[in-house]
């Protein structure tokens, strides 16, 4: 099984690092499956565009269950599938996201919150996440010069997305890598692939 998923606060890189993660794969002949959350089915697109595109403020709980259902319909009908099959899976955002967002952003409470996702998730857990680590600024930067539009959580204030970046910082245990996305994009890449490698080896000797 190979399901990684890139992680980070707005404008890290991570979707550049997921396209390049992509190709590389492909290159040594695996089968990718790219992924983004929320989204990637039609349930899950719909949810997205509620969590957000509306302009309404909306209750935490609610908010948790947009992003949950979106998550939900992708595992089951677009990653269980394609990891059964063998092939690759790469997600820009997963479990770690909501954590992130509506736990240390938005106040709910963790092992409630936990225990939702593993109901949507039915217990998956990717085999490596890449934790992208840039300051909310550069962040920020990043994306004003891509000219991307603001969704509703990006317009949230300064002290949401401080406490966004200090969860995932803070984030540990099996399978969690961080890698200083303030580097070139190069150096990012370099330093991603030596995690992916890592994985690879520690499953091929049946350790992981
Ligand atoms: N959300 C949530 O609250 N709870 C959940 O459970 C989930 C999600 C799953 C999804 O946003 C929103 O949903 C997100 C969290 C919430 N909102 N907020 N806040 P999205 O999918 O629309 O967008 P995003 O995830 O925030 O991604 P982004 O803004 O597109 O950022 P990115 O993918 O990390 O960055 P990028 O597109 O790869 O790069 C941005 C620019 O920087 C681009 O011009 C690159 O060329 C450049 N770049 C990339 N890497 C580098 C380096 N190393 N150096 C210099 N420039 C670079």
């Amino acid at each position: 099984m190979t399901f990684i998923v890139v992680e980070g606060p707005e404008g890290a890189g991570k979707s550049t690092l997921l396209r390049w993660l992509a190709a590389r794969f492909r290159a040594d002949g695996r089968t990718v499956v790219t992924v983004r959350e929320p989204g990637g089915t039609p349930v899950a697109e719909a949810a997205r565009k509620v969590v957000l595109g509306f302009p309404y403020e909306m209750a935490p709980a609610a908010e948790l269950f947009l992003f949950l259902a979106a998550r939900a319909d992708l595992v089951h009908k677009v990653i269980r599938p394609a990891l059964a099959a063998g092939q690759v899976v790469l997600a820009d955002r997963f479990e770690l996201s909501t954590m992130a967002y509506q736990v240390a952003g938005g106040g709910l409470a963790y092992e409630e919150v936990a225990r939702a996702n593993r109901l949507a998730t039915g217990g998956l857990v990717p085999d490596l996440t890449l934790v992208l680590d840039v300051p909310v600024a550069m962040g920020r930067e990043r994306q004003r010069a891509a000219r991307k539009v603001q969704d509703r959580l990006e317009r949230q204030d300064d002290g949401f997305h401080r406490r966004v970046l200090e969860a995932y910082r803070g984030a540990a245990g099996p399978g969690v890598a961080h890698i200083d996305a303030t580097q070139s994009k190069k150096a990012v890449q370099d330093a991603a692939w030596r995690e992916v490698m890592a994985v690879t080896v520690l499953s091929t000797r049946g350790v992981s």
